[in-house]
């Protein structure tokens, strides 16, 4: 059947029969055969992990969260979910982007082969429609229905707008669809999107596997690079970004996000992806921040590593140090019931005493508290929900305050959420432009940040997970480097 649908359109239909019976259905039912054993076995046995049980496990809690939803909203008959798998084309080349799928479909499953459509309605059985596979320009992505059989009543259809939606529904999708008897309605549509974003704050059994897998597949490639780069090896980016997705088995695409290779003062960039050619041999430092894909999930690690003997190559180890050990207190500090934006606040005290330690000012504590020094050395938030995207949704509810714009999570911590922890200290030459205009200005030491410059920046990150026993930083589990 699947063969069939594989091969099945209309022109090339005896070349391909013909082919089919003298040499491909073999190695295609021996390839498939080979592929299904192995992916029955990898859910099933992967680390003992019952990939199954925890999926169907989820989709049930969150189908008595959407029920909840349906009784809120009475007059709602069903709301649908587009994969959005079909990838896009630029309207003047033939060239695909790569396509992302709807993340509120990867909630509820990571079906993936096909575009495909997720119908729900109060009280009943989830309904997945699949469209069958009929272009020969390219092939379907592998199988991976294992996860709908039980949890989803399953169709195929030629096309997803003749799936039977009826009724008035709110629907959700990147790619907008007609179907014959459906009202939309779009005056829910912040509303529904603010509930639905929020049931993905808190992570079920099944998520907080996916996480903690994907941090597992990210972990070899942060030792791989720690490895060529501590030992000396001339490296460019380039070359670190390859061996890193040999080492985690990903494409670029298949990585959760672009992964940022920075060497030396390109680690002031805080979202370096241009991967310079250029070899590097000398002291010298290099973030790395690059995570991995498990179901869909993400995971979104950063290290920051520096080799070399020179004056200013171990002051600025000195501050990688320090960074560590606050990068940690504040993990620690990832406590059901705080308030994640206190955290953020408690790091900034922190670097106003960073610098005064490393001698980068000579003014006072509260002077540097007051004139908000610390923000030139570390702009972005602390960090901020990690799972079906990297910057996940639903924890940022309320807006930061003004200082803190940047900051994703304003949430109160709860048992269940995963948040990445990541101070940063850089120096960034727009910002320290800024700073020198400023009274505050003159109490830097230019000479000393100048030197420091040529390191770029340090960022440190970890993912964790609140429980009501305290944080537990999935990334130092099964990652030592
Ligand atoms: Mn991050």
């Amino acid at each position: 059947m699947k063969l069939d649908l594989a091969i099945g359109f209309a022109s090339h239909v005896i070349y391909l029969e013909l082919l089919n019976k003298i040499y491909l259905t073999g190695i295609v039912l021996q390839l498939m055969g080979v592929d299904y054993e192995q992916r029955k076995k990898s859910m099933t046995n992967n680390q003992h992990i019952s990939w199954i049980s925890l999926h169907e496990n989820h989709v049930n809690q969150l189908k008595t969260q959407y029920d909840h939803l349906f009784r809120k909203y009475s007059d709602l008959d069903c709301i649908v979910i587009h994969s959005c798998f079909s990838p896009k084309k630029n309207s003047l080349d033939d060239q695909y982007w790569p396509s992302a799928q709807t993340p509120m479909f990867t909630h509820w499953t990571p079906y993936k082969a096909t575009p495909a459509l997720i119908v729900l309605k109060g009280g009943e059985k989830p309904e997945l429609y699949i469209e069958q596979h009929t272009s020969f320009w390219e092939g379907p992505a592998p199988e991976n229905d294992d996860w709908c059989k039980t949890c989803f009543k399953i169709t195929e259809v030629k096309s997803l707008t003749d799936a039977p939606v009826r009724g008035r529904g709110f629907y959700i999708g990147d790619e907008a669809l007609e179907f014959a008897n459906f009202k939309n309605a779009p005056e829910l549509s912040e509303s529904i999107l603010n509930e639905l974003n929020q049931l993905r704050m808190v992570k079920s059994e099944y998520e907080v596997q996916c996480i903690k897998t994907a941090t597992a597949r990210a972990a070899p490639g942060h030792v791989a690079l720690n490895k060529i780069f501590m030992d000396g090896t001339s490296v460019s980016e380039f070359d670190l970004l390859l061996e890193y997705l040999r080492a985690t088995n990903q494409t670029e695409n298949s990585a959760p996000y672009g992964n940022i290779v920075a060497l030396g003062t390109n680690a002031a960039i805080l979202h370096h992806v241009h991967y310079d050619r250029k070899k590097v041999a000398s002291d010298c430092s290099l973030l790395l921040d690059a995570g991995a894909d498990c179901n869909g999930y993400a995971s979104d690690i950063t290290r920051t590593w520096v080799r070399g003997s020179g004056r200013a190559t171990q002051k600025f180890r000195a501050i990688v140090d320090a960074l560590e050990k606050l990068q940690l207190k504040l993990v620690e500090a990832f406590e059901c019931g705080k308030m994640y934006q206190d955290l953020h606040d408690h790091c900034h005290a922190e670097f106003a005493q960073f610098i005064i330690d490393f001698e980068l000012s000579t003014a006072s504590l509260d002077e540097l508290v007051a004139s908000k020094v610390s923000r030139t050395f570390f702009p972005h938030g602390l960090g901020h929900s990690l799972g079906i995207q990297v910057h996940d949704v639903g924890t940022r509810l309320i807006a930061p305050r003004g200082e803190n714009q940047y900051l994703r999570n304003t949430s109160r911590i709860v048992p269940g959420q995963i948040a990445t922890v990541e101070p940063g200290f850089y120096f960034i030459k727009t910002l320290l432009e800024q700073l020198r205009a400023e009274k505050i200005g003159d109490s830097m030491n230019w000479p000393l940040i100048q030197e420091l410059s040529a390191f770029g920046g340090i960022r440190i990150e970890d993912n964790v997970l609140a429980t009501e026993q305290g944080p537990v930083n999935l990334t130092r589990q099964c990652l030592n480097v």
